[in-house]
């Protein structure tokens, strides 16, 4: 065949190639070791038709590979189109999560009682109404037992109106000493305000050894505040009353914002009121089979969000879960 009919031919076969292995096929017969042009190429004699024919086998390899890129091309375009992919967008930024506050400062409550050696016990949510109350010496007429107070699952069964509950499962499980905190979600009929939710957070501390006094769990808690608030928060006691409790206290902390001057947060005060505590009543030890005699205890609780709501200087709890992304991010 002419050089020239070969060249039109192979450049059309080229040309015509609609694959990569179409095209390679077309490389085999044009260029390939047994194709007209080698063959020529072996038995050429004089040096000008040598030249010639490799100048044609160059152009063809380079119509090949010129070809080759085209088609590696628009098979990469069709699979783009067809997967919707564009390899060369810039990635979408994968959102960072975060701890919500409130796990955040559960967390933080926990391991300063960790530091001072107490265990972390995690209750129950669901819990027998002598757990919540019986064993708690709570009268059977108190307030906090009725219906309109407590969600009863049937009648002997509660949702955790407080953490005070995982006092006795706690005391029942072992034996004395006994460090704890346990924190966890309570459940009250209450309406939602802004320092009121029918669901909620607290924790629950108890301490139950030989000896301890009033003096231990002010203390105790002079070392949670500082620790939780810092070392320049004073905290004072009231006397009040709780069923499980005797002598019972409620305790306040200088207020956040003033450092105990008077403002607005405080209610011009200058104190914060935190929770309630007291010396383990000797009747909740012989409900759970603890001689009174021989042990004393302090026990105190405390809400999450209020804990959060002061250290921040949130207004309402509600914003903890309404899960708005915009207040919650930012902690
Ligand atoms: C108690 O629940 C007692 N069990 C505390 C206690 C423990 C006393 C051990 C003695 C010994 P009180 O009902 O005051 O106490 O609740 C304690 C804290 O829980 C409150 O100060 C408040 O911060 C939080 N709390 C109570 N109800 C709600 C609610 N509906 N929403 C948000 N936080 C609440």
């Amino acid at each position: 065949m002419e050089p020239q009919v070969l060249e039109r031919e192979a450049q059309s076969a080229i040309e015509g190639a609609s694959t990569a292995a179409e095209l390679d096929d077309v490389r085999v017969r044009y260029l390939g070791r047994k194709s007209e042009l080698k063959q020529a190429l072996r038995a050429v004699r004089d040096r000008e038709t040598g030249m010639a024919l490799n100048a044609l086998r160059e152009r063809l390899e380079k119509a090949i590979t010129t070809r080759r890129r085209e088609l590696e091309e628009a098979e990469l375009e069709q699979l783009f189109a067809q997967e919707g992919l564009d390899v060369t967008l810039p990635g979408d930024p994968i959102p960072r999560g975060r701890l919500h506050l409130l796990t955040q400062i559960r967390r933080e409550i926990e391991d300063i009682f960790v530091g001072l050696g107490y265990e972390v016990w995690d209750g129950d949510e669901v819990t027998a109404v002598w757990h919540s109350f019986d064993a708690l010496t709570t009268d059977p007429g108190h307030p906090s037992r009725s219906p309109s107070d407590t969600f009863y699952l049937d009648d002997d069964t509660v949702l955790r109106p407080h953490t005070s509950s995982d006092q006795i499962r706690a005391m029942e499980s072992r034996q004395p000493p006994l460090y704890l905190i346990a924190p966890g979600r309570c459940y009250r009929r209450d309406t939602p305000d802004a320092t009121h939710s029918p669901t909620f957070l607290q924790f629950e501390c108890l301490a139950v050894d030989r000896g301890i006094t009033l003096a231990d769990l002010q203390g105790t808690v002079l070392h949670f505040f500082r620790a939780l608030f810092g070392p320049e928060r004073e905290v004072r006691m009231r006397t009040s009353f709780f069923p499980f409790t005797e002598p019972s206290v409620e305790f306040d902390v200088t207020c956040f914002l003033c450092g105990g001057t008077g403002c607005a947060v405080c209610k011009h005060s200058g104190w914060i009121e935190m929770g309630g505590a007291g010396v383990v009543d000797p009747g909740v030890f012989e409900n759970i089979g603890y001689d009174p005699e021989e042990w004393s205890g302090f026990a105190f609780g405390l809400g999450i969000e209020r804990i959060a709501m002061l250290r921040h200087g949130l207004p309402d709890l509600r914003a903890f879960w309404e899960n708005d992304l915009r207040v919650l991010a930012q902690f």
